[in-house]
């Protein structure tokens, strides 16, 4: 097989990123590890940022997320058993929408087989070959044979256990890393979330999040160990501890849990994003704490640049935006990896704090639901970063 673009993973950055480069005229082929189904139905992150959101809209692939998502101007800050509002809307003239991942991949995957786009999933043994040069490829095992694509640059954007990242040469990269003392139990239930819009939930026992996926599903969160076993949260104590963390602002109402999981928590950033013509988007180059919402929306903005990048390099032979595509998406990352661990520090309670971690992180609520400076600051971040 031979293509333009290689692309390893069918996540949110490889299946955007083949949509922009078949908007542009470019061509790729996408392999996946996974079946069809399993990418469809993996439940993961929730929140679209303003820019993000208009992409899809924008591209073509924004139909049932206009009919399906849900549109927010702001959500709530819970603590000391009140909730405070903050009007992104008013604030910064941005919002969010609330859509699933996986509703995103299925739009997408049915937009890229429309349009004729190549999506091989199933393969195993997916390695990269001659990346320093100009000729790199792709072999891989798929219905038990050996195939290979040949192409100009393989995007790998095959998530943080891929491996693209493992692939580049020894001592090129560099690792930045924070693992955090806590996880998520995270559970889907079908009853409706307590209020229309998000609500994030400090409480001495832990951080919660009432989220949700349509106005009778609701996707909740606890702050748990990381290594939480989910055996000892039968759904009677994930309800209860539900609604203390609520600290009586709303009611909640109970519905059969239909999935239940833990995530644990970490910050990782690898440097360079790029070796040769081998670059890499999303999760395979960086991971965020979910507390501010950002993964998915890191994965599309790296890709958005990838495709303007490569668009350059074929309709005008300029590699400058490729030579800087890792510079460039790195500025992002690191803003998004503040604002996430910033989220994260001032929610969460750790084992190791002192009584006047408790009081600082109170005052910094306080302070948020209080002054339009702070809430300014952090609608600006929550709702997405202007992007080129
Ligand atoms: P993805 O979505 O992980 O996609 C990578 C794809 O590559 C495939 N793959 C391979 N394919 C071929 N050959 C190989 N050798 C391959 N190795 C892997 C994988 O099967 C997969 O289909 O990465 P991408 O596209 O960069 O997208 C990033 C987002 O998925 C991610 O940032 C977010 O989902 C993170 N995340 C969350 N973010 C939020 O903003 N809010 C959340 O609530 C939230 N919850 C989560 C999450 C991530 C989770 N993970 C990674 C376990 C919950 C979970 C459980
Ligand atoms: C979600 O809806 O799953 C979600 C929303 C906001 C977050 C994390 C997860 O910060």
């Amino acid at each position: 097989m031979r293509t333009q673009v290689g692309i390893i993973g069918a996540g949110p950055a490889g299946l955007m990123l083949s949509h922009l480069l078949h908007l542009n005229g470019i061509s790729s082929i996408i392999i996946e590890n996974r079946s069809r189904d399993y990418i469809e139905q993996r439940i993961r992150a929730g929140l679209i940022e303003q820019w993000a959101a208009d992409m899809l809209t924008e591209t073509g692939v924004g139909e049932r997320m206009a009919r399906e998502g849900m549109f927010h101007d702001g959500n709530y800050l819970c603590f000391n058993g009140e909730t405070h509002h903050l009007n992104f809307r008013k604030l910064v003239g941005k919002g969010i929408t609330i859509y699933g991942q996986q509703e995103v991949v299925k739009d997408l995957v049915e937009r890229r087989l429309a349009d004729g786009g190549q999506i091989i999933f199933e393969v195993d043994d997916t390695k990269v070959h001659d990346i320093a040069t100009d000729k790199p490829f792709i072999t891989f095992r798929h219905d038990g044979k050996e195939q290979r694509i040949d192409c100009d640059f393989i995007a790998g954007c095959d998530g943080f256990h891929g491996i693209c990242r493992p692939s580049f040469p020894p001592d090129v990269l560099t690792f930045y890393d924070r693992e955090y003392p806590f996880g998520w139990l995270g559970i889907l239930s079908e009853s409706p979330p307590p209020d229309e819009e998000l609500i994030y939930a400090y409480h001495d026992r832990g951080f919660a999040l009432y989220t949700m996926r349509s106005p009778t599903l609701a996707r909740l969160y606890l702050q748990v160990e990381p290594d939480e076993d989910l055996d000892k949260w039968p759904d009677d104590r994930i309800w209860e501890e539900l609604h203390i963390r609520l600290g009586g602002t709303r009611t909640l109402q109970e519905g059969p849990i239909l999935q239940k999981g833990v995530t644990a928590m970490r910050s990782f950033v690898c440097e360079p994003m790029q070796t040769g013509r081998l670059f890499l988007a999303g999760d395979a180059a960086h991971i965020v704490p979910p507390t501010g919402a950002k993964g998915m929306n890191l994965a599309l903005a790296d890709v958005r640049m990838l495709s303007r990048a490569l668009d350059a390099y074929y309709k005008r032979n300029n590699s400058d935006l490729l030579a800087g595509y890792s510079k460039t998406c790195l500025e992002r990352v690191w803003k998004a990896q503040r604002f996430s661990w910033w989220m994260t520090q001032i929610f969460h309670v750790f084992p190791d704090e002192v009584p006047f971690d408790r009081r600082r992180q109170l005052a910094e609520l306080d302070y948020i639901a209080h002054s339009v400076a702070a809430q300014t600051s952090l609608a600006e971040q929550y709702t997405g970063l202007p992007i080129a």
